[in-house]
């Protein structure tokens, strides 16, 4: 296997999934014991879900936010806030992960492409998302106040990017525009603990690929769309990264 060296003149870009988080105690989407074993997907992550059985969404969303307030990053969510510190605006980290550990690690500038468990907003109205992290009773699921101030009753749903839903285009503008700067340096891509099944994140590479970026995947297994990568290291990512991550 090449070995990776990151130098002082490097463009990194960083994508992570659910497997970056398993080391602190957060089972991955598809993995054994995974999120959706009790829940089939389109249940509790899509509008349509949503609309059939709020109970459901708010109780899975609202079991997920109690988890996740008890469990703290893990080395390889250290070494990526790290690597930012050392690399500043030449490196961009976009997490597939809603659990806001990256930003508990130190790392500053996050894109989160699926949204985030901390926030909430409106089913209806425009109102913009705001922190939540309450945890909702299934008989007592929250409401919209500006909704309500208008006499009209509406449900607050997490902020998340469910199935079938866009991604927020200032998020991906940002990665577009990250790459084009990147293209014109030495251009690393790094997947880290995802299985590359979820579009468009599973595209990235591919772009990255085209602009001559050197492209590697960290996965404890081989990823669905592993044969874009120049280079794959198999393991967990919390044992690899802290010594894959050094400059050199
Ligand atoms: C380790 C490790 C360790 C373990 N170290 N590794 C047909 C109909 C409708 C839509 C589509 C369709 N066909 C395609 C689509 C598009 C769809 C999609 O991709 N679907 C596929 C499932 C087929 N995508 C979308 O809908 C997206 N929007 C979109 O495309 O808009 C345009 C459009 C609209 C309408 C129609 C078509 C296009 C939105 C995607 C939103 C994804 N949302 C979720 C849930 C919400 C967030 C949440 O609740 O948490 O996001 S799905 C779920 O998967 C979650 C994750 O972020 C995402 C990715 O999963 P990830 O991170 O890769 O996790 P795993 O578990 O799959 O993999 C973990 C890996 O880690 C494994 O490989 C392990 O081996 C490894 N691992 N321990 C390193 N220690």
């Amino acid at each position: 296997m090449r070995r990776l060296s990151i130098d002082k003149r490097a463009h990194v870009f960083v994508l992570t999934g659910a497997g970056i988080s398993a080391e602190s105690g957060i089972p991955t989407f598809r993995g054994s014991g995974g999120l959706w074993e009790n829940h089939p997907v389109e249940q509790v992550a899509s509008p349509q879900g949503f609309i059939q059985d709020p109970a459901l969404v708010w109780r899975f969303y609202s079991e997920r936010r109690a988890a996740a307030k008890l469990v703290k990053p893990n080395p390889g969510h250290f070494a990526l806030a790290r690597l930012e510190e050392e690399l500043g605006e030449q490196f961009l980290l976009a997490t597939q992960n809603i659990d806001g550990l990256h930003q508990m690690a130190g790392s500053r500038k996050v894109i989160e492409m699926h949204g985030t468990l901390w926030k909430s907003r409106c089913s209806r109205c425009d109102r913009p998302p705001f922190a939540d992290d309450a945890i909702y009773d299934s008989k007592n699921l929250p409401g919209c106040a500006q909704c309500q101030s208008r006499g009209e009753f509406a449900l607050l749903r997490p902020h998340i990017v469910w199935f079938g839903e866009m991604l927020a285009s200032e998020n991906l503008d940002a990665i577009e525009a990250f790459f084009e700067r990147a293209r014109h340096h030495r251009f690393i891509f790094m997947a880290i603990g995802t299985s590359g099944r979820v579009s468009p994140a599973s595209l990235l590479v591919d772009k990255a690929n085209a602009l001559g970026a050197d492209s590697w995947l960290i996965n404890a297994e081989e990823a669905t769309n592993g044969g874009a990568f120049e280079n794959t290291v198999i393991g967990k990512s919390g044992e690899v990264l802290p010594s894959l991550l050094a400059l050199t």
